[in-house]
Order: C-alpha cells, then structure tokens, then sequence
C-alpha cells in the first residue's frame, strides 16, 4: 500500500515546504504520539497560514527515519469514542530532526531568530541534566551567541510547576553567561496538557489504510477530549492557542494540581491494581466496580479535600475523567500506564498523601495506589509476566531482591520517598496492611 505523503493525502490537506531548510517557528523535543495529537493539533488549528510550523526533534531515529521523513511530516490523528471514529491529517510539522545524531542542525535551530517558542514534552524522566535538557542548553547557548533573540521555553510533562522545575534544571549551577542572558531573554512558563493518548498498534494502522487508502506510519490514536492550560508569561511571539481552545491564565497551578491528582492519580491506582487483576486496558479496570470505587475514593476522600482552597470543582472533574478512561474503542494498556512509576507517584500521589498526613488525615485510596504500585513491582520482578518499565527498574529489582520486607525495601527509596513518608509510623502501618491486601487480590 501506498504511504501517507503530500502526494496521497486526503483532498484539502494544507501541504507545506518540509525539510532542513522549511522555516519553523516552533522546535518541539519528543516529538512522540502525544506531541502529535496535542500541540501539534493546537497549533494547526491556530494557525491557518502555517506560520508557525514546527521542527520535531526525537532520539528515535525510528521516528525520523521510518516514520515522518518519508511521509514529509504529514499523519493522520484517529479520534476515538464509542461510537464515533474520525481521522484528521495533520501537517504542522515541517522538519523532523534525529536528536542522536543530528545535534549541529538541533542546536543551528534552536539559534534561529525565527524560532520564539520551544516546547517539550520528554516525559517525566526527562527532567535530569543531561538528555534533552543538555541539548536545550547548547541551544539556549548558541542562540546567546548568535544574538538571536528572546524564545519561550514551554514544557508540556506532567510535572507540577513543570517550568519552574525546567528553567532551574537549564539555569541553577551555572557561572556562564547563560543564566544572565536568560533573565532577559528566555522565559518558562508552565502548563497543564490533557488528552489520553495510547500507544498505537498494528490494528490502527490498518484501520487508517481502509480509511484513507493509504499506510501511515506516523499515526496516533486518541480521545476526542483535549485541554491546554497556559501560564501567558511568554518572552516573545506565540501562536494563538486560545483560538484553538487553549486557555491562558496566570497561574496553572491549581489545574496543575488538579489534573496530577485526580486524573494522573486515579489513571496510576486503575493501571497498577488493573495490570494485577488482569485487566489488559484502563477501560476494562475501570469496569471493575471495585476498581472504580477505589478511583472514585481517591478523588472524593482523599485528593478533594487537599485542593479546596484552590476553589476548582474537583469531583465534576473526576466524574468526567473516570467517563474518560471508560471509553472502550481507546484500548490503552493498563502496563503502558504503570511504566515509570519511580517518577510518577511523587507528582501523581505523594503530594496528596503529604497534604493529607498535614492536617492529620489517612488517605486510605492513595495509600492503596502506593500499595499496588509495590505489588506490581514485586511481581513483576519475581515472576515474569508483568513489564519493569522503568528508568530505575535496576534499583527496584535489587531492593525487592534485598529484603523480604517489600514495604521497608522501597520506601528507603529516597528519591522516590523522601526521608519523611518511612518516618511516619501510621502512614507505614496502612500501607503495610494495604500490600497484604492487594498480594492476596482481596481489594476486588
Ligand atoms: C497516563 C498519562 O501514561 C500515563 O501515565 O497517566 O499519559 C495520561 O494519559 C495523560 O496525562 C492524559 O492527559
């Protein structure tokens, strides 16, 4: 069959010049499916003159290579629900670089006056020196010598205070000019995304070729639901989001907040008591009433009364996200959902947890998502049947090997748990009942 390009694509597809040479106004790092159907999607919508094209970079050459070059940058999004499937092409990307090993033609764009807004979306693990960071500060150094101009450094993760935590990774430590260049010429805003998005499968693929008759190699799957929430403090030009739903606001941190807790914790609790259960997908979880009811006392009982006085309606919100995960034609794996969980539960349930032991509560469902996360990492590590899918799946495999007390071995994970939730003697108590629970499946 023949492959998605300018050439194939549907009628009425906004083809642009793509390439080395296209002029961008936007280098997005991790460039993966949720950039795809995300900003990308945004910023198509905001920009019918194609002003703001965007220079995809990835570490994956699979991605550059295999995927997007050949397709100049075109791909399909299939929205997904019950009962309503729609594929859209996007072609707001207009170079593709392969971050591995094309770092002069990364940097060479990063310092191009041109380009006044940089996004990310690099995962949580993303966030150490080093990786991607080290490339955006290369950059971020280039385009100082160059005189280039003032850019916006956007992260896009989940991360609370994503651009507080990345502008201090590219400007603490650092005795340079950079830092003093920066304090007038870079700013980092933070920003709350939303939309679920699995990973594709052959299956997708072939639905888009009986679709559009055509092989795309680039497509992403995902809900018809999407939000962006943006801190409007940028140091130059921007596309206009807002005409594409985005919203700018002052302060992100209460959707922040929000979103971390309630979806990102729920979405954790369902994958990890989920994956144990058998469930292959979220939507099949969360049809488990138990399950659902574990979710839904995450929200109610634990993480609502942490967020009162952010004055956001928190149990709406987790209403319309656990209708969210429901939605059966979206098939996203409940052991996709589970990786990375060294970096996921602080963000997602330690600081609900944290607030809650303040004022003297005991968040009994957060307490089961830790709960379940130990088991799964326990499991998967003794018997083969469950993913370690985790940059410190080393650390987690020596620490459950070391000890056969499972709650004492990871909570001296300091990194993960800091020196004060294995110093809270009630918090530990529950916990340890909750994994006897979970090991003997008696939660459902
Ligand atoms: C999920 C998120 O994979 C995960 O850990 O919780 O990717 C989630 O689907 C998105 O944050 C939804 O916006």
């Amino acid at each position: 069959m023949t492959r998605l390009t300018p050439a194939t694509a549907p009628p009425g597809t906004r083809v642009r010049a793509f390439g080395p040479s296209a002029p961008v106004g936007i280098v997005h790092l991790g460039i993966g499916a949720f950039h795809r159907a995300h900003q990308a999607v945004y910023t198509q919508e905001a920009d019918p003159d194609g002003a703001w094209g965007i220079c995809g970079v990835t570490q994956r050459s699979a991605t550059v290579a295999g995927h997007l070059r050949p397709q100049d940058g075109l791909y399909t999004v299939l929205q997904r629900d019950a009962d309503h499937t729609r594929a859209d092409v996007v072609s707001q990307v207009h170079d593709v670089i392969d971050g591995s090993t094309e770092t002069g033609r990364l940097t060479e764009r990063l310092a191009d006056p041109r380009v006044q807004v940089v996004t990310l979306t690099v995962t949580e693990k993303g966030y150490r020196p080093g990786g991607a960071v080290g490339r955006l500060i290369d950059g971020l150094q280039a385009r100082r010598r160059a005189d280039a101009g003032p850019v916006t450094v956007l992260s896009c993760d989940n991360l609370s205070g994503n651009g507080e935590v990345l502008s201090r990774l590219v400007l603490d430590h650092r005795d340079d000019d950079l830092a003093a260049w920066a304090a007038t010429n870079v700013r980092f805003p933070s920003s709350m995304v939303d939309r679920i998005v699995p990973a594709t499968t052959p299956a997708d693929r072939d639905e888009v070729a009986r679709r559009l008759g055509v092989d795309d190699a680039g497509l992403v799957v995902a809900e018809p639901f999407r939000q962006w929430v943006i801190e409007d403090r940028f140091a130059a030009a921007r596309p206009a989001w807002e005409k594409a739903g985005a919203e700018l606001v002052t302060d992100v941190a209460p959707y922040e907040r929000r979103k971390l807790r309630v979806l990102n914790g729920t979405h954790s609790l369902l994958a990890y008591l989920g994956a144990l259960a058998g469930y292959p997908t979220i939507a099949e979880a969360v049809a488990d009433d138990s399950l659902a009811g574990a979710a839904w006392q995450l929200i109610e009982h634990d993480v609502a009364p942490t967020l009162a006085a952010d004055g956001l309606d928190v149990t709406g919100y987790g209403r319309t996200v656990l209708e969210r995960f429901a939605n059966p034609a979206l098939r996203h794996r409940t052991v996709q959902v589970a990786m990375d969980g060294t970096q996921k539960l602080g963000p997602r349930l330690l600081g609900t947890i944290r607030d809650a032991r303040a004022v003297g509560h005991l968040p009994r469902a957060a307490t089961l998502a830790v709960a379940a996360w130990m088991v799964y990492v326990e499991r998967a590590t003794t018997e083969n049947d469950l993913p370690l899918d985790d940059p410190q799946a080393d650390v987690l495999r020596e620490a459950v090997g070391s000890s056969s007390d499972l709650v004492a071995a990871l909570l001296s994970l300091e990194a993960v748990f800091g020196a004060d939730l294995p110093e809270d003697r009630e918090f530990r108590a529950l916990l340890g009942d909750l994994v006897a629970q979970v090991r003997a499946g008696s939660i459902r």
